[in-house]
């Protein structure tokens, strides 16, 4: 049987709940800054999130809710300049400890290094949004908790393709068997399963609660803190933190 030896984790959604209020709010930054009348609420954007990477919501948000938008001459150029700007808000918002980090994050992170688990990141967004991420919701030296941050355009498919969670993988230099992913959306699931990892667990968020999480291991609405038991979605019942006791029994289930 396969040992446990790292925990991959996604960014957005799993370590800080960082859409609605965060990347949201810096994308209408962004617009209002070009002068564009472009406003996402809080449910279109939910609609947006079923593009994963800034710059392709952008795109698909022209192609399917503003045809009308007359498009400059070099629109690659438009939208990277326009996701440069809204990278700024959004890291900017992020130094304002606006963006905390999800229940039961720092605890289990604390917990595994102590515990000699590797630690990787495996996610969509831009790289300096997960280095200001972690910088100001969990201190200048947590950047360096993980051996390798796999993060945007570093992998040429975005999630749900499994580029990303392989690129971490191959870093780490270990099998899928080896190691937890954790994620919070129905691609992000998808990515890691694709890339082999079976031991998939899923704390769900206001905009990823009612997606498909039917092939994950466990399914919780948050890591939990001692004296807050997780709400076990899907999994055995008899959870009641994510801690590394209990991520060891889960692999050792998925695993045989
Ligand atoms: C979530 C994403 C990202 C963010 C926005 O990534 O799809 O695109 O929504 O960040 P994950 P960028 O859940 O894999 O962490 O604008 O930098 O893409
Ligand atoms: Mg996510």
């Amino acid at each position: 049987m396969s040992q446990l030896k790292a925990l991959v984790f996604d960014v957005d959604g799993t370590l800080a709940d960082t859409e609605r209020d965060g990347h949201r709010v810096a994308f209408n930054a962004a617009f209002a800054e070009a002068g564009l009348d472009w406003h996402w609420s809080v449910e279109l954007y939910g609609e947006l999130l079923s593009v994963t990477g800034g710059k392709e919501r952008i795109r698909y948000y022209l192609d399917r809710y503003n045809s009308a938008f007359q498009r400059p001459e070099d629109f690659d150029a438009f939208v990277a300049e326009l996701h440069k700007s809204k990278t700024h808000h959004y890291t900017q918002l992020l130094s304002e400890g606006r963006i905390p980090l999800r229940s039961g994050v720092l605890r289990l992170l604390t917990e595994a290094r102590a515990a000699g688990l590797r630690l990787a990141i495996a996610t969509t967004t831009t790289p300096a949004n997960v280095s200001a991420l972690l910088r100001y919701s969990a201190g200048d030296d947590a950047e360096d908790w993980f051996e390798v941050i796999a993060a945007g355009d570093i992998v040429p498919a975005k999630k749900p393709a499994p580029d990303i969670f392989v690129y971490a993988l191959e870093a780490l230099g270990l099998p899928p068997s080896s190691v937890i992913a954790f994620e919070d959306s129905a691609h992000g699931l998808r990515s890691a399963l694709d890339a082999g990892i079976e031991a998939v667990v899923v704390t769900v968020n206001d905009y990823t609660r009612q997606q498909d999480f039917s092939d994950a291991a466990l399914v919780v609405d948050q890591l939990g803190e001692p004296g807050t038991p997780v709400e076990v979605i899907k999994g055995p019942d008899t959870v009641e933190i994510v801690d590394v006791n209990a991520l060891r029994k889960l692999h050792a289930r998925v695993h045989g």
